[in-house]
């Protein structure tokens, strides 16, 4: 036998380059160098040749676990694995066993006796199948040497061939339509074709020798051996015509070995009749729908779909293969581009609907302010003709935010699968379609991707669909990204990419088939890169040849897809020029008639475009059931079990830290004492309304302990390694599920996952908890374009919850402030007018008006209340919540359970109870103020003796802003002179919010003077001191009575 040398190594590493970088770049499951592989190989062939029998066979076989076990007797499972590299000589063995009737059959028959090395050797049959005997045993012992090490490397070149195309074909498929790709793989030259077998080794006189194909393709089909030019030839057709498959980097040989063989398996891609006439019939929709639309709004800004027909037959292929495998609901996400085509001819959102969104004169009949047209949502329950299976399909409505409606959408689908109980995403499915620039350049893309294999966020595979028509707005691609492709992020979470020419239809269809059936195989996101073009500017106002003359010249040559598609099909004979004639008239006449119909509207309806009704929880007109709270207290029996579960370990034998052990204990003296700390309330809050049904979320980093340790939902047993219990799924046999989980390290990417769960239910209480209040700025998006705006834009309501601790600590700049002055300066509500509401229902009826509730809670049981009230009240508004620090161990910041129980509820706001309340008319001052800084104004207070000239009122809901209370408590303390206080810069907190609000409840009869920290640039000082000097100087500031005497 051949043995290599170091030598001969590097040689064969120049002949197989690909191998090599393989090897390096792929590594993770390809141990040993692959000298040793051959060396082992070689070594093997002997001894085995001698048990092994041609009825050996099949995959499992004995001499096939022989030849998997490495010297010391362990598996070595990267012998099969797609990508190493080489067992080629193996596989030949192996092959062998199983039928030795094949090209190797004497090198190994001769093998098994003992022939000396090389006198084994006859080369493989030629095409003909004859079969070159040498001339001689003694020629044969004389030359066998060279010519085994040549057999070898051959086939080693094969492999390496073979493999190339797998690895790099795509950077030589033609997958731009206008042929001016600036993909750039200089550092990775593909060497493939007839013309470069020379770099591999193999001459010209090798392309019709026959070579056993290795077990890593399926170019053969029946066939085991193919001659070498039949071999490139079938790879070519594979890898590098309008398809580019890029999947060599996942590291799972069984999800190679499937995408190799839907690609490779000769006939593969063929396609019926009947089929390319129902892709006929969905590209002439597609293309007929923006000209219909450019026809008659020329001037409109619709961000058309031109030159990237095909997206819609590749939406209708993933949607039918979907339903056909089970899925019964997919939601989708998708920018500006084509949106309104999707929204026609895949959602199937009525004409008439769409086109009176382009007449300016109608007017909007629901509240709130509405959006364009290519931001709505949509939400469409239909039979699919091609599977005759019910499906919905929505599409999310979301804000010119290039992909920032990804997690949102990955959210939804999550709720949804859970709330059906499907655990594998069998039945609900997402699809994301990107632009490639913002594909590429939005970290929000990254973010959501490494949220898909997260057990409780993992929506079991998405399909993403890259509409790259290579420019984003006037920027080139090579400006735009520092990646090859702009796909190339989907990488990270080992997704296969399916480059696709968008001018080929056929290949369009092949590869979303393919997608599809990935999704529903394996559960994992895949990529379809629509390589394109945009025929016109970046909408259809714009005049692209500013930026991009160049390309644009070459655009305006291009044949339109479906011209050239028809015409293919007209002369295949599969439809006559007449049908289609007749299909573009059809579709024109559909249109036409839709358009018609559309000048009947009197109004715009936004409501018939909302992607999550919540069928059941409004009235028919889409309006609360009732303006009026109920109590959000419970009973003493609930409070009491609660808090004994809070303070247990309800699994036997599961052992816990010692430390969590004495926080239980300490749980238990407060349920005995009748009193709750803050992790207590939420405790109560959490777990009575899963007793009553309501699913409960909670989803941020390390939220399971907390942060600040107080928490403690998912307890560790200390002795068995991810033994894990939540003593919240444990309140009773009928409660519903609590979901608690530690995030990744993401806001954006999780608080939009959290806003979308949250739309899917009115019935669940999600709550997304910063780590510190102010990491929320990373997620400002999804906060100023969703949250904040949402039901104005899109009228539908959300119920999320927003936990943001908040408070300065000293503990310096950062995590000092959340920002409340942020969130308040985004309320709906008007600072100069007293709203004009019935008394009694006063607080329903602001919640109804506003955009968001912004809380800050001094009391446990009033975060109880607040977080319930989410839940009982008649309409769902995303509440944002100031927590805590330092009061979570604070000892004044305990709550009795009286202020809990039934007839109880939320305060807006908190009066004075002490001395002044018994004698209003001696109190010189009201301190309103909010959150944690009570409790420093209520100790100055008592230490300066000061508790009846001094009323401290404090201000619990900020927004909507508690006008009727506040006028109460100044009308109550009517000789006392006004302040607000807080902790925060005086540029920041609540004060510009507070302030003009106060004011106008007492028509400005009264000064409001202000106590707190100068302005600032930083939320906080980063020195200790500091931070106690200023807090004494507006504590002196707050109680100095005379301070503001004779100023207006
Ligand atoms: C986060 C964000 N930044 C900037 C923009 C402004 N903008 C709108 S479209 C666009 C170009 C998008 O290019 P691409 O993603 O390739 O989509 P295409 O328009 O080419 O379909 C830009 C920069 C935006 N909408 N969102
Ligand atoms: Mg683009």
């Amino acid at each position: 036998m051949p043995k290599f040398t170091s030598r001969s190594y590097s040689r064969f590493l120049k002949r197989a380059p690909d191998l090599h970088a393989a090897n390096q770049g792929c590594g993770a499951s390809e141990t040993g160098p692959t000298m040793q592989h051959l060396r082992t190989t070689v070594a093997r062939l002997r001894p085995l040749a001698r048990c092994a029998s041609p009825q050996v066979g099949g995959g499992g076989g004995a001499a096939d676990r022989t030849l998997r076990t490495g010297p010391s007797g362990a598996a070595e499972p990267e012998f099969l694995n797609g990508t190493g590299t080489s067992n080629y000589v193996e596989e030949m063995y192996r092959a062998w066993l199983r039928d030795p009737g094949d090209s190797w059959d004497i090198f190994f028959r001769n093998a098994n006796p003992g022939f000396t090395p090389g006198a084994a050797y006859q080369s493989p049959p030629d095409r003909s199948g004859a079969r070159r005997v040498l001339a001689s045993p003694a020629q044969a012992v004389l030359g066998a040497g060279p010519n085994v090490q040549k057999l070898i490397e051959d086939h080693l070149a094969i492999h390496s061939l073979i493999r190339t195309y797998q690895v790099r074909g795509h950077h030589i498929a033609k997958l731009d339509p206008l042929g001016i790709s600036c993909v750039d793989f200089d550092d990775a030259p593909c060497k493939v074709g007839f013309q470069n077998v020379g770099f591999y080794g193999l001459e010209e006189s090798d392309l019709d020798k026959v070579f056993r194909l290795p077990t890593t393709t399926f170019i053969g089909g029946n066939e085991s051996a193919l001659p070498l030019r039949e071999i490139i030839r079938r790879l070519e057709m594979a890898y590098c015509q309008h398809i580019g498959v890029e999947f060599m980097f996942i590291n799972n040989v069984e999800q190679c070995q499937w995408i190799r063989e839907r690609f490779e398996r000769p006939g593969a891609m063929q396609f019926s009749g009947e089929e390319k006439r129902t892709l006929l019939a969905r590209m002439v929709r597609s293309t007929r729908f923006e000209e219909f639309l450019q026809r008659k709004w020329s001037s409109e800004k619709r961000f058309g779909l031109e030159g990237c027909e095909s997206l819609i037959p590749a939406l209708k292929t993933l949607i039918d293969t979907s339903s056909g495998s089970g899925v019964d609901s997919v939601i989708m996400g998708m920018p500006h581009r084509g949106r309104l085509n999707v929204l026609a001819n895949v959602i199937r959102k009525e004409l008439d609907q769409i086109f009176c969104q382009f007449d300016s004169k109608l007017e909007a009949a629901d509240e709130g302010s509405g959006d364009v047209k290519y931001h709505l949502g949509m939400y469409h329950r239909r039979k699919n003709r091609m599977t005759d299976r019910e499906i919905t399909l929505s599409l999310m409505a979301n804000p010119s935010h290039l992909e920032a409606v990804d997690p949102v959408v990955q959210g939804k689908t999550k709720a949804e699968q859970f709330y059906c109980g499907d655990t594998e995403g069998k039945r609900v499915m997402s699809i994301l379609l990107h632009g490639d620039a913002a594909f590429a350049g939005q970290g929000v893309v990254y973010e959501t991707f490494h949220l898909s294999d997260l057990p409780s966020y993992t929506t079991h595979g998405t399909v993403h669909v890259v509409v790259n028509n290579q420019i984003g707005f006037t920027t080139d691609p090579r400006m735009a990204r520092s990646s090859a492709y702009p796909t190339d992020v989907a990488r990270v979470v080992n997704a296969p990419i399916f480059h696709v020419n968008a001018d080929d239809p056929e290949a369009v269809v092949y590869v979303c088939k393919v997608a599809a059936e990935w999704r529903n195989t394996f559960h994992k996101d895949v990529v379809v890169d629509l390589v394109c073009y945009r025929r016109n500017g970046h909408n259809e106002m714009d005049e692209p040849m500013f930026t991009q003359p160049l390309m644009y010249k070459k655009i305006k040559k291009q044949r339109g897809v479906l011209q050239k598609y028809a015409e293919a099909l007209i002369a295949e004979g599969v439809v006559t020029s007449q049908e289609y004639e007749e299909m573009i008239a059809d579709y024109d006449k559909v249109c036409e008639d839709a358009h018609t119909r559309s000048k009947d509207e009197k109004i715009l309806h936004i409501n018939t475009w909302l992607d999550s009704p919540w069928p059941g929880f409004f009235t028919f007109d889409g309006q609360p059931k009732s303006m009026s709270c109920p109590s959000t207290g419970i009973s003493e029996e609930d409070i009491v079990h609660i808090g004994n579960i809070a303070s247990s370990v309800p699994e036997k034998d599961f052992t816990i830290h010692g430390g969590l052990s004495r926080i239980l204990k300490a749980r238990a003296s407060m349920v005995s004492q009748r009193v709750c700390d803050w992790a207590l309330a939420e405790y109560m809050a959490f777990g009575s309304l899963l007793k009553e049904g309501i699913h409960v979320r909670l989803s941020g980093q390390d939220v399971e302990r907390g942060t600040f340790s107080h928490r403690h939902h998912v307890l560790h047993h200390q002795n068995v390694d991810k033994s894990i219990c939540i003593p919240m799924n444990h309140i009773s046999k009928d409660q519903a599920p609590y979901t608690v989980c530690n995030s990744s390290l993401s806001e954006y990417g999780v608080l939009g996952f959290e806003l979308g769960f949250a739309m899917a239910s009115p019935n669940a209480l999600v709550l997304w908890e910063a780590q510190f209040g102010d990491f929320h700025n990373t997620a400002q998006c999804i906060i100023d374009q969703f949250i904040c705006p949402g039901q104005a834009k899109w009228v539908r309501q959300n119920g999320i919850v927003l936990l943001l601790p908040h408070g300065m600590e000293g503990m310096g700049p950062e995590h000092s402030s959340a920002r409340p002055e942020r969130f308040l300066q985004m309320c709906n509500d008007d600072p100069d007018v007293f709203p004009k509401l019935p008394l009694e229902d006063f607080a329903v009826c602001q919640l109804y008006d506003c955009n968001w509730i912004v809380a800050n809670c001094s009391t446990p049981a009033n975060f109880f209340h607040v977080l319930r009230r989410q839940i009982v009240q008649p309409l769902r508004k995303p509440l944002i919540v100031f927590t805590p620090k330092s009061l979570l161990r604070h000892p004044e910041a305990k709550s009795s359970f009286d202020h809990m129980l039934p007839g109880t509820e939320f305060k807006r706001i908190i009066s004075e109870e002490g001395p002044p309340s018994a004698s209003p008319d001696r109190v010189r001052r009201i301190i309103f103020c909010t959150g944690k800084v009570y409790y420093e104004l209520a100790r100055e207070r008592k230490d300066r003796g000061m508790e009846e000239e001094v009323a401290i009122v404090r201000i619990e809901q900020l927004s909507p802003f508690p006008f009727d209370l506040v006028k109460k408590e100044v009308e109550h303390f009517h000789n006392a002179d006004l302040l607000w206080c807080q902790e925060e810069h005086k540029n920041q907190g609540y004060y510009d919010y507070i302030k003009p609000r106060i004011r106008t409840a007492i028509t400005r009869t009264r000064p409001v003077w202000y106590a707190g920290r100068g302005p600032a640039a930083a939320p906080a000082t980063g020195n200790k001191q500091t931070h106690l000097v200023e807090l004494q100087r507006f504590l002196d500031t707050a109680f100095d009575l005379t301070r503001f005497s004779g100023r207006q």
